[in-house]
């Protein structure tokens, strides 16, 4: 039985149009003004908006695959609901192998964690945490399997590569078309500063940010794009945080080259006034890089609205406060780094950035959604409502309000970074490939997410 969606107004990155949309099966087959009923079930949605499902392309779902002190609060199945009871019907997870695992190995791991537990669409980033002729060989074989985007990091000892192998993989990279994106800090400026604040006793969650500052970030922002230029690789910035690191962006665009810029919702509505809280609650805002100043934050809003910054995703890595956070009550170093995020983004990017005026919804789209799909080869069966893409339909009403609570969140994790903070506008129901599967907040069909197979250009 197909459905018939009337009265809303359906919103792209491009612009609004009031037409009425119906879908039949998985996709939407027919959109225009007044459609006749037939034999669908009609829907009113007056007053409210159709946005396409939203996509996050930074998850750690299951960071250390959810085992020990170490493992992420939320996995597959939980982080997943929380993601579509608030609209996101597609994420993008980092899949992490473990030191020694092949790049195929690591798929089959993160194809059983997701696989039937999974709320929403999935695919993954793939990470190449270390570089021989055997994972140099496996780059051509994750893109036939679907993956074409790659993350790398230049910070965390058990992660990161040298900027050699980075150039070796940023080449082969190339030739497969695919996408790379790397997480920016300076490692060895990083322990070097966190080795020093110990040594002096300085080992509250304040100094945290303190051993990550913005040069940190600027300097290995500046670096990989240096590197991307000599290979000729277009390359995407992970979570940038910083105004120095955006003018580093600036810099490599001046010189002709195709950078896209990431940013996260905790970049933008928080601050790192909030490592100086009471107690030890700044650890609960112990991410890399760090919260940033009020200066910062205004340069990357700057960067939203004038086109700088491509897209938003949210990094959601969660940690509980009790027994993980508090690992570092003695030692700020040993937190472990990341924050819950999935559930709240839309909430918060329409609050702090479309009702304040700072952007429209259309370029709320582009940052959500749409510029986020057509990046990771997903558009146009992702990322827009339009005749033939999958039905990931958010129906957004813009007139609710809502205070985010660690009481009510849907994410399996004791805390929110947002705690208290109100918003306007929310997702009344959310359709994956279809399918209904939330309504006023609450998922009512789960499990239905499935993997997301991707081309790169070179399969084209
Ligand atoms: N930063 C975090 O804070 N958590 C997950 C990984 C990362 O880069
Ligand atoms: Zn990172
Ligand atoms: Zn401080
Ligand atoms: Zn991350």
């Amino acid at each position: 039985m197909s459905i018939l969606f009337k009265g809303g107004t359906v919103v792209s990155a491009k612009d609004r149009r009031q037409v009425d949309v119906r879908i039949d099966g998985e996709k939407i087959i027919e959109m225009g003004t007044n459609l006749k009923t037939k034999d669908s079930n009609i829907v009113d949605v007056s007053g409210c908006f159709l946005l396409p499902g939203f996509i996050d392309a930074h998850t750690h779902l299951e960071l250390n695959n959810g085992k020990g002190s170490m493992g992420t609060a939320d996995n597959f199945y939980t982080g997943s609901k929380a993601a579509v009871a608030k609209g996101t019907t597609t994420v993008i997870d980092m899949a992490t192998p473990s030191k020694g695992s092949s790049l195929k190995d690591c798929l089959k791991v993160w194809d059983q964690l997701a696989r039937g537990n999974s709320s929403c669409d999935y695919t993954y980033h793939m990470s190449i945490i270390e570089w021989n002729p055997s994972i140099k060989a496996e780059i051509n074989e994750m893109i036939d399997a679907g993956i074409t985007s790659f993350k790398m990091y230049m910070a965390y000892d058990n992660l990161r590569t040298t900027d050699g192998e980075i150039f070796e993989a940023m080449s082969e990279i190339r030739k497969f078309q695919g996408m790379l994106g790397i997480h920016c800090e300076n490692g060895d400026m990083v322990n070097k500063m966190i080795a020093k604040f110990v040594a002096e006793g300085k080992r509250s969650p304040h100094y945290h940010p303190l051993t990550r500052p913005d040069s940190v970030e600027a300097e290995a922002v500046e670096r990989y794009l240096m590197i991307a230029d000599l290979v000729g690789l277009s390359v995407n910035i992970v979570h940038l945080s910083s105004k120095r690191s955006l003018e580093a962006v600036q810099r490599a665009r001046a010189r002709n080259q195709k950078v896209y810029v990431e940013t996260c919702p905790q970049y933008l509505v928080l601050d790192d006034h909030l490592y100086d809280g009471p107690e030890f609650e700044g650890a609960k805002y112990v991410c890399s890089p760090p919260l940033r100043k009020i200066s910062d934050q205004k340069a990357l809003w700057d960067g939203v609205i004038n086109g700088q910054v491509n897209t938003i995703s949210t990094d959601h890595c969660s940690f509980n406060f009790e027994g993980q956070k508090t690992i570092g009550k003695d030692d700020f170093s040993k937190i472990p780094n990341g924050m819950p995020g999935v559930e709240t983004r839309p909430e918060l990017i329409y609050t702090y950035g479309v009702t304040t005026g700072k952007i429209s919804l259309e370029r709320m789209i582009g940052l959500l959604s749409e510029d986020i799909a057509k990046q990771f080869s997903m558009y146009p069966q992702k990322g827009i409502i339009q005749v033939g893409s999958d039905a990931d339909i958010v129906v957004w009403d813009p007139n609710t309000t809502g205070i985010i609570s660690a009481t009510t969140q849907l994410q399996n994790v004791d805390y929110t970074p947002y705690d208290g903070m109100q918003t306007t506008g929310s997702a009344k129901s959310v359709y994956l490939r279809g399918q209904k599967i939330a309504e006023e907040g609450q998922v009512v069909l789960e499990k239905q997410g499935k993997f997301i197979f991707r081309k790169s250009t070179k399969n084209n």
